[in-house]
């Protein structure tokens, strides 16, 4: 080991070492330095937290130096920047990615193996940063990684919550809550007392007659509060590229508390101005794909954007450059709705503080912001109460007014005669109370709006948006497609399967070009490469069934077909069909024979996903795949050939671990609903094959890969609706084999049935919405294909090494660069020395 040197023999030694060595040395010395000054222990009571610690420091230390040095070039050299704005950024952990990004994992592993520990289990002590639900947080993190690595000058915005999505725990089978403190120990942000924003919130709006003689107005009194930048160091990957992400965090702007009040007793009112000030950025809001109209979450976005806004003018205007050059500067992503007061935030500010006029500052404005929309799901579209934003923002709800206002005397100009649309498209929605329809806010104010997916696009052109393309023509809205950062979904969750693939091509260039990958098919017939491919893909199960061990106690045996299903719990998603499948093959397998029971593909189904805590019928769901595993796992007739694991407390660590061990995953959205999804990317970019529905990416999955290596099944989108209008007008049958289904859990097969009433009834008597029973038929007999194709395991293996090899399309580097030249018109900028 390293320690007991003093800086003279560190030096001399350091001299001594071959130059390539010298760096991996470097990294034990920073190592040793931080855990015995930084952390003030002495490697003798070094644990594996105070070794995740030591090592997280010195990888920060290299990482802040980049860092300075990408913030300084891009000031330098003053060209577009590109800001994304997002409520959430799912990161996970931080630590290996960094190790990888930078390129020192391996000198890692051996100095920490040197000091007696494993580089996984330290690794292990980080806690994830969960500061997203799903999919739409995720893709925010992603997109970090690839701006980073293509050298796009970027930073993202969000906020710094103090709770991130809650740690989900199963007792008796339900689901429970409990907070995520995150931020104890978490070396990988700064905070900058130094740059605060003050933000504003209620208060009234003043009008008065600048010095030009011009009427203005003034937004006055009201509270303030106080923004504090957090700033988070993002590393591209093979790149000295390190941007920025900050996330604002809320404080009373009085500073500390009113020492007035607290002297005269009154200690109680003396704190309460502070700790509603720090609510603002306390907690996530837990849920996905649904808006609740909160008064909480309106002030989260206001402040969030606000901070963000005076961020970016404040910097433009260092430049000293003339307004109408702000778009030429600045390019601004709306992650979904949430951020869209931004573009109300920046018209306020061209117009109340900067003094341009209202035509010029709109120009300005509707040329900065790209709008991204991720779904299509009604109860997810943004609202506000009119009454409520005139309380909380009085001044922007005049300006949205305004928008508003000039919109539809553009529109009724362009369309004289058709009087609906103008209350069809109008941002107010005349309800009681009345509404502020945040998503055509957006695109008013934006010049491009995309979908992420092509059938989601699409889908968004023909119904929702429909109107706004008939006013301003197809070019404002355009389709691209999702994607993910190979380097985590890759090469980090599944070092081997990377590796493997570099030994083939030659090294590691796939992580930057994954389009590369195509080179892999030459090897679909390489009895070598094939073994070690399947060797790769045993590993990673039985690496799976350990934590599955360690986690619920359950022994599943790694030959089995591993089924996954892991994402938010939510009825489009149908993880209710899932279930069903599962409760139809137990009932199918107890009716057998012994003689029949050895043609039966051994399966274990995995699930993990969290519900949002209001949402009782997801809650419902999680409950029976609970009950379900309860009675199958102990039923000596099933022994291993079903097992049913519920994986608590879904994340991005434990999907990292789960990805690369599926041999298939399911996608089984009711078509026409998800917007993308991009699990399905992850899994078949490990080598799992999915089962899925014509839904979201799937379908352009399917594209990719050829359909002979996908496992389509259920109704198209484009039968949805009547499907719908046919059993809301009593044209509906249960499918017989859902019926059985429906029977067991009506005998109590599987505890009260009075508690799963709900979900049956939701299908049987109430129109079932999402399809289920529609489905169902075609769902078992697609996963009776599933079996039969993997006792062909030489024909299983060769879809796996044809469906990775053909994945190259999903790279999150292809949609930052579509993004780039299509919405953002940013260039790269290399930040070599
Ligand atoms: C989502 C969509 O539901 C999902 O299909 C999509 O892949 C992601 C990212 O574009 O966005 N929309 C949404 O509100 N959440 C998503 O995951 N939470």
């Amino acid at each position: 080991t390293f320690t007991g040197l003093g800086p003279a023999e560190i030096k001399n030694v350091e001299a001594s070492i071959p130059e390539p060595l010298r760096e991996a040395w470097r990294e034990h010395k920073y190592f040793v330095r931080h855990v015995e000054t930084t952390l003030a222990r002495s490697l003798y009571n070094c644990d594996e937290l105070a070794a995740y610690s030591g090592t997280a420091l010195a990888f920060r230390d290299r990482l802040i130096i980049e860092w300075n040095k990408t913030q300084q070039r891009q000031t330098f050299t003053d060209q577009k920047r590109v800001y994304y704005l997002s409520l959430e950024f799912l990161m996970g952990r931080t630590l290996d990615n960094a190790m990888l990004n930078v390129g020192l994992k391996d000198v890692a592993r051996d100095g920490l193996s040197d000091l007696g520990f494993r580089i996984e289990d330290v690794i292990n002590q980080e806690h994830d940063a969960a500061l997203g639900n799903g999919g739409l947080g995720r893709l925010a993190a992603c997109f970090l990684d690839s701006m980073a690595t293509l050298n796009y000058p970027a930073w993202g915005y969000g906020l710094r919550y103090r709770y991130g999505i809650f740690k989900q725990e199963i007792v008796n089978g339900y689901q429970v809550e409990i907070p995520d403190y995150w931020l104890d120990n978490n070396p990988w942000e700064f905070p900058r007392h130094e740059i605060t924003v003050d933000i504003q919130f209620y208060g009234n709006v003043k009008k008065y007659q600048d010095e030009n003689g011009r009427i203005s107005n003034s937004w006055e009194d009201g509270e303030i509060v106080q923004a504090i930048a957090y700033d988070v160091p993002i590393p591209g990957y093979g790149t000295k590229t390190t941007n920025n992400l900050r996330l604002w965090s809320s404080k009373a702007s009085s500073g500390e508390f009113d020492f007035q009040k607290f002297n005269a007793g009154d200690y109680e009112s003396a704190v309460a101005d502070q700790q509603r000030a720090e609510t603002i950025s306390a907690v996530l809001y837990p849920n996905d794909n649904l808006e609740r109209g909160k008064e909480l979450r309106l002030k989260q976005q206001y402040f969030w954007c606000a901070a963000s806004l005076f961020d970016i003018v404040r910097r433009f205007k260092k430049t000293k450059r003339a307004w109408a050059e702000f778009p030429d500067q600045v390019a601004i992503q709306l992650n979904d709705t949430h951020p869209t007061l931004a573009i109300v935030e920046l018209q306020r500010i061209l117009i109340d503080k900067e003094g341009l006029e209202w035509d010029e500052a709109w120009n300005i404005v509707t040329k900065t912001f790209g709008y991204t929309n991720h779904t299509v799901l009604p109860e997810a579209l943004e609202k506000w109460s009119v009454p409520l934003m005139q309380n909380l923002l009085p001044r922007h709800l005049q300006i949205i007014y305004e928008v508003n206002l000039f919109f539809l005397q553009s529109v009724e100009k362009r369309f004289p005669n058709d009087r609906d649309i103008l209350s069809r498209v109008s941002i107010i929605e005349e309800s009681h109370p009345k509404m502020v329809r945040m998503a055509y806010l957006a695109i008013i104010g934006s010049h491009k709006v995309n979908g992420v997916a092509e059938l989601h696009s699409d889908l968004l052109k023909s119904t929702l948006f429909k109107d706004f393309v008939k006013i301003y023509g197809p070019d404002r809205f355009t389709n691209v497609t999702n994607g993910i950062t190979p380097r985590r979904w890759l090469h980090q969750a599944n070092p081997r399967l990377s590796a493997l693939i570099a030994e083939k091509l030659g090294g590691y260039d796939f992580l930057k070009d994954l389009t590369l990958l195509d080179k892999v098919e030459a090897f679909v017939d390489d009895k070598a490469f094939r073994e070690e491919w399947a060797v790769i893909k045993r590993e990673n199960k039985l690496r799976l069934a350990r934590h599955i061990k360690a986690t619920t106690g359950f022994d599943v045996n790694p030959n089995a077909l591993f089924d996954v299903q892991v994402k938010r719990i939510h009825e489009y998603k149908r993880q209710q069909l899932n279930i069903f499948g599962v409760i139809h093959r137990y009932l199918s397998i107890k009716a057998m024979s012994a003689e029949e029971k050895k043609k039966v593909v051994p399966r274990v189904s995995i699930f993990g996903g969290k519900a949002a805590p209001g949402y009782w019928m997801a809650k419902t769901i999680i409950h029976l795949i609970n009950n379900v595993a309860d009675v199958v796992n102990k039923d000596p007739e099933v022994g291993d050939l079903l097992k049913v694991i519920f994986i608590a407390d879904y994340n991005v660590s434990k999907a990292e671990i789960i990805c690369p061990a599926s041999d298939i995953s399911e996608h089984i959205s009711t078509a026409g609903t998800e917007g993308s999804g991009t699990s399905n990317m992850k899994f078949v970019l490990n080598g799992g094959l999915i089962i899925g529905t014509c839904d979201g990416a799937n379908i352009e999955i399917t594209r990719e890969i050829g359909e002979q290596n996908i496992f389509l099944f259920g109704n198209l989108a484009e039968d949805v609706e009547d499907l719908r209008h046919r059993h809301f007008y009593g044209d509906f049958k249960l499918d017989p084999q859902l019926e059985r289904v429906f029977d067991a859990i009506k005998d109590n097969v599987f505890g009260d049935k009075a508690d799963f009433s709900a979900l049956t009834s939701s299908i049987e008597e109430h129109g079932d919405y999402y399809l289920v029973s529609d489905d169902f038929n075609s769902y078992i007999t697609t996963h009776e294909m599933v079996d039969e194709a993997f006792q062909n395991q030489e024909e299983w293996l060769a879809k796996s090494i044809t469906s990775v090899a053909r994945m190259g399309f999903f790279s999150m580097d292809r949609v930052t660069n579509e993004y780039a030249d299509s919405i953002w018109n940013v260039e790269p900028l290399d930040v070599t020395d």
